[in-house]
């Protein structure tokens, strides 16, 4: 690598960092079962404790993602979880509603026909922002599970008006600096139409919502070989963007480590925003954020894994020579230009990742550091001991 190209790794090294989701750290299953893990977080502190092991081995995941539902109780005051967080070095990030779990969203929550589900489910929206203010996060980030099995079933333009409608009253309830993101997915659980399809759908809805709404990429949220990295530049360049969810897939919503089946695709969505950056000579301030829940890896691990191929693929995609780019672009040399891309990707970085890991006393590789650490054994007996004592057993069948 060239001295410019060490210099722009380093660069953006400085500025990359990723949330965890505090249900990649709890045991989770498909729809067929679930496979308890002896060190599988059980509670909030075992999930903060677990992200906070991921961050002081990374020195790149400093928040947590928390789900409405699965992480907060009536009887325990969210100061307490804020407190927990800033015991074991991290901090509260992004907060999710569940729209999708209580029996009377059967048939959509914010698109349900009965207004009084729709109430419910404004409720909990507003229920989360304030969640959010005493957490002190900046994002509410919505995943819509409504949607219909059926072609006939509903009536698509209605639930459209509907969703912008009930979408409002959390608009205004936040804080400036807040911000709505919203999530698209083209199926599951509904499977003939989404509410919130794709991302042109999440556009719409978030324009006619309020300036405080933007569009959340989930990578594992598209149909195969869509391109990704193009919506990625659409929504930089009309800046819309609000942030990502990153895991990869193979076939469906896998949510599986991300970059393990294509870290060419993940190099190119951070390719365009490095080439955004770099061309209108302002680092856009993105939300990064992990969304697996790895079935079978270990979940720390697993993590680690995720957090450290994640910067090494930022920091790949910060090597490419955007001014020799840009003049091949002009001149239609798309060969030349091509090959601009794949010299970064190809190009080793992790020298400058370890010197920077050094200069931050980091581990020079976090996952060996981690295993060396025997955190996961000690964890591993507590949590097996608590979880026969409160009755936790393997579960869930398919029907
Ligand atoms: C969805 C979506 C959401 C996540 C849920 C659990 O597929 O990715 O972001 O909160 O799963
Ligand atoms: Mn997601
Ligand atoms: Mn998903």
């Amino acid at each position: 690598m060239t001295a410019s190209q060490t210099n722009k790794v380093e660069n953006a090294l400085d500025h990359f960092r990723i949330e965890t989701p505090s249900w990649g750290f709890a045991d989770t299953g498909t729809r067929f079962g679930k496979f308890v893990q002896g060190a599988a977080a059980i509670d909030i502190n075992d999930k903060l404790a677990d992200a906070g092991q991921v961050h002081a081995f990374t020195g790149i995941c400093p928040s947590v993602a928390l789900h409405v539902l699965w992480d907060f109780r009536p009887d325990q005051p969210t100061s307490e979880i804020v407190q927990l967080a800033e015991k074991y070095g991290v901090r509260i990030g992004a907060i999710n509603p569940n729209l999708f779990q209580d029996q009377i969203y059967k048939y959509g929550s914010l698109c349900h026909r009965d207004e009084e589900v729709r109430a419910a489910a404004v409720k909990h929206l507003l229920e989360s922002a304030e969640l959010a203010k005493a957490a002190r996060s900046q994002l509410v980030s919505i995943w819509l599970a409504d949607g219909s099995n059926y072609p006939g079933q509903a009536n698509i333009r209605w639930r459209k008006r509907a969703l912008i409608e009930t979408l409002h009253p959390l608009h205004e309830a936040l804080n400036d600096d807040q911000q709505i993101l919203l999530e698209y997915k083209p199926f599951e659980p509904a499977f003939y139409h989404t509410d919130l399809a794709d991302w042109g759908m999440s556009y719409v809805v978030a324009k006619a919502v309020g300036p405080k709404a933007r569009v959340l990429v989930d990578t594992g949220h598209h149909y195969l070989s869509q391109n990704i990295e193009q919506i990625v530049a659409w929504l930089l360049d009309t800046g819309m963007l609000g942030g990502f969810h990153f895991n990869d897939r193979r076939y469906a919503d896998d949510d599986l480590t991300f970059g393990s089946i294509d870290p060419y695709q993940a190099f190119r969505i951070f390719h365009e925003i490095h080439f955004f950056a770099w061309e209108t000579k302002q680092t856009p301030q993105i939300p990064y954020m992990i969304d697996q829940s790895h079935i079978d890896k270990p979940k720390i691990e697993a993590m680690i894994q995720t957090a450290v191929a994640a910067q090494e693929l930022f920091a790949k995609a910060a090597a490419v020579d955007h001014e020799k780019l840009a003049r091949h672009q002009e001149r239609n040399e798309q060969v030349d230009a091509e090959e601009c891309l794949r010299q970064a990707f190809f190009a080793d970085v992790r020298p400058v990742i370890l010197e920077w890991r050094k200069q931050h006393n980091l581990p020079a590789d976090p996952l060996t550091a981690f295993r060396e650490s025997g955190y996961e054994m000690r964890v591993a007996s507590e949590r097996k001991n608590r979880r026969a004592k409160l009755g936790i057993a393997a579960s869930g069948s398919y029907a």
